[in-house]
């Protein structure tokens, strides 16, 4: 692992040639791996389309079945859900569809790249259904090599409030807003990389005290106002100091470089990647060099000037990353720069923990 540099393998010339047996749903099921195919197809012509809309190429009654189908597959996974390396990271996407396409345009798409999703699909942007079906569909015709977890946005007092309701309501009806409840309670809290990479929308919690307490967790589930759902979804680092605080939010805690490295320790894993906080260059190591925060649209909200980034993890588990640069905004936009959230405080350290994650470069 080089999450701390010491132990690097030397070079990346071990990579393993072995891929495990992938599932095929068009052996098992081709009437439903063609009707995905076919739903693939559709969304798909919604990039770079502003002529059409999603209600004109998707009924409500196939997206309600869509969902009935992605949320059986949740079920069947852990609550912590199991992925091994290669694979990409993905942040925050907040309804851009059309720059999750600019996306995958630059770091391929699932099946041919694996793909964990970190959460925060819906809100803020216009095109939350799009998103979703796209996901959805890719995870019910590539179960094994697309893995979504939840964000905070994907609770019902959230997405309520910032935009989702009013999305469905418009495109749809309020009653598909339920359906899409329904499904976010079952999916997975968490995820785990090749047992030693850990995966969540938001960060620890100091009822994590082993990986097993998040397979616990029964679903469906529904993050109330505090517990180990709402730390998952909620907390931040911090680089203010070592343990435990209240979170500026008013929910959850900000944990500090000690409670990362311990958990580590605990837990018997090397990094931790979460999304949840807008990073100016789409990816921010935290002091320790233990958590990367991950962020994964351009000009968020049209209020930042950030770059996107996913975190790459190749099979020895090397960290790299790929970034995709915001386009730029005419003179009289007010966007600005993200701020730096748990880097450390020295800009030099800073400098060479970010450093120490290199671009990405295909094998
Ligand atoms: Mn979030």
């Amino acid at each position: 692992m080089s999450a701390d540099g010491n132990n690097n393998k030397s070079g990346s010339k071990e990579l393993p040639k072995q891929e495990t047996k992938r599932l095929d749903l068009a052996k098992v099921d081709p009437k439903c791996a063609e009707w995905m195919d076919d739903c693939i197809k559709r969304l798909n012509s919604l990039y770079n389309n502003t002529g059409t809309d999603i209600c004109n190429i998707m009924s409500g009654f196939e997206i309600i079945a869509i969902i009935r189908l992605v949320e059986n597959i949740f079920m069947d996974e852990s609550n912590l859900c199991e992925a091994e390396a290669p694979i990409k990271v993905v942040g925050d996407i907040h309804a851009q569809f059309q720059d999750l396409n600019r996306l995958f345009d630059l770091i391929g798409r699932v099946p041919e790249e694996k793909m964990m999703f970190l959460g925060d699909y819906v809100d803020r942007g216009p095109q939350g259904i799009e998103v979703l079906m796209l996901l959805f569909c890719l995870k019910i015709r590539y179960r094994d090599r697309i893995f979504i977890l939840r964000g905070n946005h994907e609770t019902a007092s959230v997405n309520k409030i910032y935009g989702f309701y009013v999305e469905c309501q418009m495109k749809y009806g309020v009653g598909i807003w339920w359906d899409f409840q329904s499904c976010f309670n079952r999916i997975p809290m968490a995820g785990l990389i090749s047992k030693k990479v850990l995966c969540m929308h938001g960060g620890l919690s100091p009822e994590l005290v082993s990986l097993d307490t998040i397979r616990n967790i029964p679903r469906p589930c529904e993050p109330l106002d505090r517990g180990l759902l709402i730390d998952l979804l909620w907390s931040d680092p911090t680089n203010k100091g070592e343990g435990w605080f209240h979170s500026i939010r008013g929910i959850s805690y900000m944990f500090g470089k000690a409670v990362v490295e311990q958990a580590c320790k605990t837990l018997d894993i090397d990094l931790i990647i979460r999304a949840h906080q807008v990073v100016q260059d789409g990816y921010e190591m935290m002091t320790g060099r233990r958590l990367i925060t991950v962020f994964s649209v351009p000009n968020y909200c049209s209020q930042f000037t950030n770059a996107a980034a996913v975190v790459c993890l190749n099979a020895n588990l090397e960290i790299s990353f790929q970034q995709m640069l915001p386009p730029p905004l005419p003179p009289t936009a007010k966007a600005k720069a993200a701020p730096s959230i748990a880097n450390d405080t020295n800009v030099e350290n800073a400098k060479a923990d970010k450093e120490f994650i290199k671009p990405y470069v295909k094998v």
